[in-house]
């Protein structure tokens, strides 16, 4: 089935400017901001700024470019939240919801990266 982007979800309104977001990182095909709802003392999103509802999408379609500089920013974030000096190096969560058993409620592929306390056995 093909993959449907809906240019309406609230991240392609972060991407065009029409709402604020907390910007930690910005790349030339990457943005991340803190999450609305945080779920940890450091919770971050990270998204392509391209049109990729999902993880599998992202990877089938974007460009080698957007992939690399999507993961770079990832690494980068995890660096800074979750292994940089002030945090000690105890570690931090990555995760992403897709789809409806996954309860994705944003349809714009983004990374949930968590840190800044013990996080227990899996699940946001
Ligand atoms: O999670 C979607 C996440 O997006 C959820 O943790 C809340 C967050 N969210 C929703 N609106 C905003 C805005 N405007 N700024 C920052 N974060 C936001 P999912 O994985 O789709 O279930």
């Amino acid at each position: 089935m093909p993959y449907q982007y809906d240019d309406q979800n609230i991240f392609a309104k972060i991407l065009r400017g029409e709402i604020p977001n907390d910007t930690v990182l910005e790349t030339e095909h990457t943005l991340a901001f803190r999450d609305i709802a945080p779920k940890a003392p450091d919770h971050v999103l990270v998204i392509p700024k391209g049109p990729y509802v999902t993880l599998d999408h992202f990877c089938a379609e974007a460009s080698d470019a957007e992939i690399v500089d999507f993961h770079r920013a990832v690494a980068e974030i995890c660096k800074m939240i979750g292994a940089g000096p002030g945090h000690g190096g105890e570690g931090f969560r990555a995760i992403t919801n897709a789809g409806e058993n996954g309860v994705q409620e944003v349809p714009h592929y983004h990374l949930h990266i968590l840190a800044g306390r013990p996080l227990g056995p899996m699940l946001l």
